[in-house]
């Protein structure tokens, strides 16, 4: 199989609130990524869609609320794909107070919660650190709604390759489904990660149906 290719890549725009995010459109699924300010976010959609700056790496506190839209084509062999990708804000540490939680948590959980295009959601989660209650009660709620969650673990260039399956097989222990390893930095598991988010949408049901 040849390398997925994404010629187009344009940010739409930023949100604030539900009022101001794009309208959903017939035919264009949506792929949210999220996890703790640092994990790796904006290093790992760069990754994806092989550029260096579409998303800013280590983005300054006060746009870390916003959510970011962008719209990005797939080349898979012949068969051109349209996505739109999701950048959540990153959550705050466990240790804040709740009061800091809570204004994180309603951004996310207003896109997560009734977004009717979103199909997946690629959960990151820090290599080097352990998996936290957000990370914890936000999978199973995901996923309740009958929204694929694909765990990730970023910053994989930090674990020997001893420690990258015990990783992983830890990972999906405790959110449920095995995670994709990758990294920004040294430039593995972009393939792997996009065939996941891929098989979490549903024109690939279209492309076999009669
Ligand atoms: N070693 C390593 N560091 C990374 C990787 N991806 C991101 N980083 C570093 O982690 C920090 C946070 O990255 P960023 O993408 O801004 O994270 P975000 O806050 O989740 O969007 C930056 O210093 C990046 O250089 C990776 O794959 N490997
Ligand atoms: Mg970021």
């Amino acid at each position: 199989m040849s390398p997925l290719r994404v010629p187009v890549a344009d940010f739409e725009r930023s949100a604030a609130a539900p009022t101001d995010w794009p309208p959903e459109e017939e035919g264009l699924p949506e792929v949210a990524f999220c996890g703790r300010s640092n994990v790796g976010k904006s290093s790992l959609i760069n990754f994806l869609v092989d550029r260096k700056g579409l998303v800013r790496v280590s983005r300054t506190p006060g746009r870390t609320r916003l959510v970011n839209f962008f719209q990005v084509e797939l080349l898979d062999g012949e068969t051109r794909r349209r996505v739109r990708l999701v950048d959540l804000p990153g959550f705050g540490y466990a240790k804040v107070s709740k009061t800091e939680r809570a204004t994180w948590r309603p951004g996310i959980e207003a896109y997560l919660g009734k977004r009717g295009a979103l199909r997946a959601v690629a959960l990151l989660v820090d290599a080097r650190r352990d998996v936290e209650i957000d990370e914890r009660e936000l999978a199973p709620w995901i996923a309740a709604r009958g929204v694929r969650v694909i765990p990730v673990i970023t910053k994989a260039d930090k674990l020997s390759k001893h420690e990258r399956p015990l990783a992983a097989d830890k990972l999906r222990r405790t959110l449920g489904s095995a995670p994709v390893l990758v990294s920004a930095t040294e430039g593995f598991g972009r393939e792997e990660l996009w065939r996941r988010l891929l098989a979490a949408l549903p024109f690939d049901v279209a492309r076999h149906a009669p």
